[in-house]
C-alpha cells in the first residue's frame, strides 16, 4: 500500500520498509562517494592488451576504488576473473570471483606465481577479452601465489584446479599474455578474424 497526500509543494509518499531500505541505500552510494563505474573491457586483438602493467607502489583510496570497479565490471560481465589490463589500466591488480553465490571475491595486488611441482593441468579457458571462444590450455599444476589484499597486507595462497588456473590466467594479462597465445597460430588467426568482423560490425 501506497498513501500519497499532496502537501503544497511537496508530495509525501509513505512508503513500505523494502522500499525504504532501497532509498537509504541509494543516498549512500550515491553521497558516500561509494559509487561504481563499470568499465569499458578491451578485446582481442586490441594492442593495449599487450601492455607490461607496473606495480603498485601503495594500496590507498585509488586503488580500491579501482578495485570496485573491476569487481563491478567482472560481475556485470558474468566473469570470474579479471586483471586491470582488461579496462586498460596499466597496474598490477587482479579480482576474482570462483564461488557460486559470486560472494568471494579474492583481490591480488601486485601478483607473484612461483612454480613449486612438475605436473601440468589441462583446463578449457575462456576470457572477457575473447568472448565467445573458448580453448583447452596446458599449464602448471602445483603453483605458490604471493601478493597483498585490499589493505596492502601480503598473503601466500597454495591455489589449485581451476584457482590455480585462473590466477596464472589473470597474471598473464598483466605480462602483456592472453590464452590464446598458447594455441596453434591457425586457431589464433581464425579467432582474430572472428572478432574483428563482429569489431567492425558493431562499430
Ligand atoms: C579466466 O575468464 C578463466 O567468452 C576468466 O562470452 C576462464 O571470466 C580462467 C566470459 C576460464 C580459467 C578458466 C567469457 C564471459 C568470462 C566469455 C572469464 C563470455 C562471457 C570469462
Ligand atoms: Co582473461
Amino acid at each position: 500500500m501506497v498513501y500519497t497526500a499532496i502537501t503544497g509543494r511537496f508530495r509525501v509518499v509513505i512508503i513500505g520498509p523494502a522500499r525504504m531500505l532501497t532509498a537509504v541505500y541509494t543516498f549512500l552510494l550515491e553521497f558516500h562517494h561509494k559509487a561504481m563505474t563499470i568499465r569499458t573491457i578491451l578485446e582481442f586483438p586490441d594492442p593495449r592488451l599487450r601492455t607490461t602493467a607496473a606495480p603498485v607502489a601503495t594500496v590507498d583510496k585509488r586503488i580500491r576504488h579501482l578495485l570496485d570497479d573491476m569487481l563491478e565490471t567482472m560481475y556485470e560481465a558474468k566473469g570470474i576473473g579479471l586483471a586491470a589490463t582488461q579496462i586498460d589500466v596499466h597496474e598490477r591488480i587482479v579480482v576474482m570471483d570462483l564461488s557460486e553465490e559470486r560472494d568471494s571475491p579474492l583481490i591480488l595486488i601486485n601478483p607473484e606465481v612461483e612454480i613449486i611441482g612438475d605436473g601440468q593441468l589441462e583446463h578449457d579457458e575462456g576470457c572477457l577479452s575473447v568472448p565467445g571462444f573458448y580453448e583447452t590450455v596446458s599449464r602448471p599444476d602445483c603453483i605458490r601465489l604471493r601478493a597483498l589484499n585490499e589493505k596492502g597486507e601480503a598473503f601466500e595462497l597454495e591455489p589449485d584446479g581451476l584457482q590455480a588456473v585462473c590466477i596464472q590466467h589473470e597474471l598473464d594479462h598483466l605480462n602483456g599474455k592472453l590464452f590464446v597465445d598458447y594455441l596453434s597460430a591457425l586457431k589464433r588467426q581464425r579467432i582474430r578474424k572472428k572478432l574483428e568482423k563482429l569489431h567492425r560490425q558493431s562499430a
